[in-house]
């Protein structure tokens, strides 16, 4: 009987593994990683407690404070355009990518010059100043009902700053490219391919959602066709079947404006749907594996593969792209048809749900590519905190040659950067959990951030 018993209970939990995740726990973790991301001095909230202060100084050296912020993947750089994350000014960029990509040192220990780059009218990037507009303009509205003083703030950031007029009229009216300005302090790392002219407008829709103002409207409804006659350029240059309506991600904005836009068109019935709707669309059918012009390809055992390095990024930006525009086509009640297939709003929810459960471990190594979900995940992961003992366990300085013996350790990694997702595996679904495979073990904010909202939508509505 206490045999039967056991033996029930373990079959219930198999099935229960294979049917379905803890999204509330995946969400969780998804959020902690940012806090294992965090530069400058902690707060006294701080969880991830194995990480302690770093680049307290940033910026100083120009006279300005740029400390704070969150390092943009396993290195400890601040790049502003991928996080989209506001400092000081129109901070672009801060460290030296190649002094700091020679070292593996903490960031605790980090010695390699802090050099801020910001943008100026000499020095335009209007990629990144458009972007944190963005970012300000969504962030207010989160923050509308929960705190209205903060929320007030930011859009005031977004719409109006100390010396410059707004992020977005300065990224406008200094147009430019961070690409250019800075050269080889951004690219090879993060290029521009596309150039500023999404962000400008992507910057714009979102104002637009922000406060209503027809100025903002306008400057979106003016412009696209212009970015829309551009065909695709490719992400880390890589050629890509795809037209410009496929893309999105931190480099390129189009199919996140296109879905963004139709968001506020599929509710305004008198208003012509231009090319957004019809672009949205397509960028659908671009990625629905059974969709005659799919563009993205698919491991055999389901995950999303786009040419470009940290896949699951694509996996992650694109399913959060389809959830957003399947509920805002369920609440018009509209079917997408891409040929003779349909695509229903419950087929691109269970397409994203696949590629989140596929990530939290329905694969076919059962492995989990969340750090600290599940019990098999990566342990190798392609991050100098991580893999360094930390400064409680090993409280003197570890030089920058001195991490070396770390970063070539076939040991797992002492601390765990809980909710952090990898690049993730190979087209033929293998992983080695190497950590000079960067390509695959290395985690990003931009893998994450999209990861986060997917999470809490299936928190929240379950499978049936
Ligand atoms: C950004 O710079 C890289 C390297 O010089 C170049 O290949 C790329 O085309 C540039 N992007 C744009 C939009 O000009
Ligand atoms: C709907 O669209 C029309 C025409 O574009 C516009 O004048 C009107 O303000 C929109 N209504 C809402 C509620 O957004
Ligand atoms: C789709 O719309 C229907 C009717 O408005 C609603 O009951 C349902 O919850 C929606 N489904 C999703 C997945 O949003
Ligand atoms: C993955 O889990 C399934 C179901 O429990 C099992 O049949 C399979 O052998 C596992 N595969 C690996 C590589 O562990
Ligand atoms: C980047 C860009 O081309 N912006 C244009 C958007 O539309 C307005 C109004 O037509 C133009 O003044 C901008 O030059």
């Amino acid at each position: 009987m206490g045999v039967l018993v056991f033996g029930a209970v373990i079959v219930m939990a198999m099935v229960t593994t294979v049917a379905s995740h803890d999204y509330g726990d995946a969400l969780t973790k998804s959020i902690l990683f940012f806090e294992g991301q965090r530069s400058g001095k902690l707060p006294s909230t701080q969880r991830m407690t194995w990480r302690k202060d770093s680049g307290l100084r940033d910026g100083f050296q120009i006279g300005v404070d740029l400390v704070g912020g969150y390092y943009d993947a396993g290195d400890n750089v601040k790049f502003n355009f991928p996080n989209g994350i506001l400092n000081n000014n129109a901070g672009m960029e801060l460290g030296d990518p190649y002094g700091d990509h020679n070292c593996w040192e903490r960031p605790e220990d980090m010695d390699t010059p802090r050099i801020p780059y910001a943008a100026s009218k000499q020095f335009p990037g209007s990629e990144v100043s458009a972007e944190i507009a963005a970012a300000l303009a969504a962030s207010s509205m989160v923050f509308r009902s929960r705190n209205p003083a903060y929320s007030a703030r930011l859009l005031k950031r977004a719409t109006m700053v100390d010396e410059i007029d707004s992020y977005f009229d300065f990224a406008d009216a200094n147009r430019g490219s961070y690409n250019d300005t800075l050269g080889p302090w951004v690219c090879p790392f993060y290029c521009d391919f596309s150039g500023y002219e999404d962000e400008l407008i992507w910057g714009a829709a979102w104002l637009y959602r922000a406060t209503k103002e027809p100025k903002y409207w306008s400057y979106v409804e003016q412009n696209i066709s212009n970015l829309e006659k551009n065909v695709a350029k490719h992400t880390d240059r890589v050629g890509y079947g795809g037209g410009s309506f496929a893309e999105f991600g931190w480099d390129t904005k189009n199919a996140g404006i296109n879905i963004l836009v139709s968001k506020l068109l599929l509710s305004n019935s008198t208003s012509d749907a231009g090319p957004f709707i019809p672009n949205a669309d397509k960028f659908v059918c671009s990625v629905l594996p059974e969709s005659p012009t799919v563009s993205v390809s698919y491991s055999p055992g389901g995950l999303l593969f786009k040419p470009g390095g940290s896949n699951l990024q694509h996996a992650t930006a694109l399913s959060f792209l389809l959830l957003a525009y399947a509920r805002y086509s369920n609440q018009s009640n509209r079917e997408i048809h891409c040929g003779n297939v349909v695509a229903t709003p419950a087929r691109l929810i269970q397409l994203a749900r696949r590629q989140v459960d596929y990530i939290l471990g329905t694969n076919p190594l059962n492995m989990s590519y969340m750090v600290g979900y599940g019990n098999k995940f990566p342990r190798k992961i392609h991050h100098r905190g991580s893999s360094l003992p930390s400064v409680d366990r090993y409280p003197a300085r570890i030089n920058c040659q001195g991490g070396t013996p770390y970063f070539q350790s076939n040991d797992p990694n002492p601390n765990l950067l809980t909710g952090a997702v990898v690049g993730g595996p190979d087209n033929g679904d293998s992983y080695s959990d190497s950590r000079a495979d960067f390509v695959h073990s290395e985690p990003t904010t931009y893998i994450n951030a999209p990861l986060v909202g997917l999470l809490a939508y299936f928190r929240s509505n379950p499978p049936l």
